[in-house]
């Protein structure tokens, strides 16, 4: 896998997305400090210093648009679930779609933006972030519960070797990812899920859904038992 590093730049993904055609297939770009880091629906992902990992993923594995690309962000959530298992002895859990949560607080987030162009889908730039050393002082000008993995287990991290450890990660599971989908990873990401058979409410696009999440379908949407009926959500946040 090719890294580029960046020492400061807007956003990962954005300079992504301006360099989708010359940048190839899992090719990865950390930046050092991220100026305007986005998350979903416009909302911020906040810098807290350089030793935390601002990262986004080139992904064109399929020429066209494929059903496989809406579900890299959760294959990502569960990549760095498996590595905060088996290397910081830590217990993450996933909240739909793709929040990484230790101890109910959010340790990373995922963000994936798709690239057209004049019709032609041209690849992928799925962003993490993930707070490796943020201090909790750092973490109190967060607007939800969050945490890093050095506030969890006293540990500084090692920017590089938690970036390898990471990318290597997601290259070992990624051939069979790509053939078989989402339900390559679905018993693992339930098995971690934070909310399956809980009473839980959903907001889309602005709109509230409370139901009991009965599971994920074998495409990655939320099944929501709603009164009688089962709705399936493919977008939304868990609140
Ligand atoms: C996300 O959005 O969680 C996706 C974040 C993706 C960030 C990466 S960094 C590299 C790449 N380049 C980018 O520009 N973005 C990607 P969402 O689910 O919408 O959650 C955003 C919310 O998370 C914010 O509204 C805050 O409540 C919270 N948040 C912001 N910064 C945080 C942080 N450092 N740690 C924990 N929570 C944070």
């Amino acid at each position: 896998m090719d890294i580029i590093r960046l020492k400061e730049i807007n956003s990962t993904n954005d300079y992504v997305k301006q360099n989708i055609q010359a940048l190839p297939n899992l090719t990865a770009v950390y930046a050092d400090r991220q100026t305007s880091g986005r998350g979903r629906l416009e909302r911020k992902w906040i810098d807290t210093g350089d030793d935390n990992l601002y990262l986004t993923i080139v992904l064109k594995p399929f020429k066209t648009i494929n059903p496989i690309y809406s579900n890299f962000t959760q294959y990502l959530s569960v990549i760095l679930v498996m590595l905060l298992e088996e290397e910081y002895n830590l217990s993450p859990k996933i909240k739909w779609p793709n929040d990484v949560i230790i101890n109910g607080k959010k340790v990373a987030g995922i963000l994936a933006e798709g690239t057209t162009k004049g019709g032609e889908f041209l690849g992928l730039a799925l962003g993490i972030g993930v707070n490796l050393n943020t201090t909790k002082e750092e973490l109190s000008i967060i607007d939800k519960p969050a945490t890093s993995i050095f506030n969890e287990t006293c540990q500084y991290i090692n920017k590089i070797e938690f970036l390898e450890k990471l990318l290597s990660k997601f290259c070992l599971l990624y051939d069979k990812f790509i053939v078989e989908g989402f339900p390559f990873i679905k018993k693992y990401y339930e098995s971690r899920a934070n909310f399956i058979n809980k009473n839980i409410t959903i907001n889309v696009l602005g709109k509230l859904h409370s139901g009991i999440a009965e599971g994920i379908s074998d495409d990655g949407s939320l099944l929501l038992k709603e009164d009688k009926t089962t709705s399936v959500y493919f977008i939304g946040d868990i609140l």
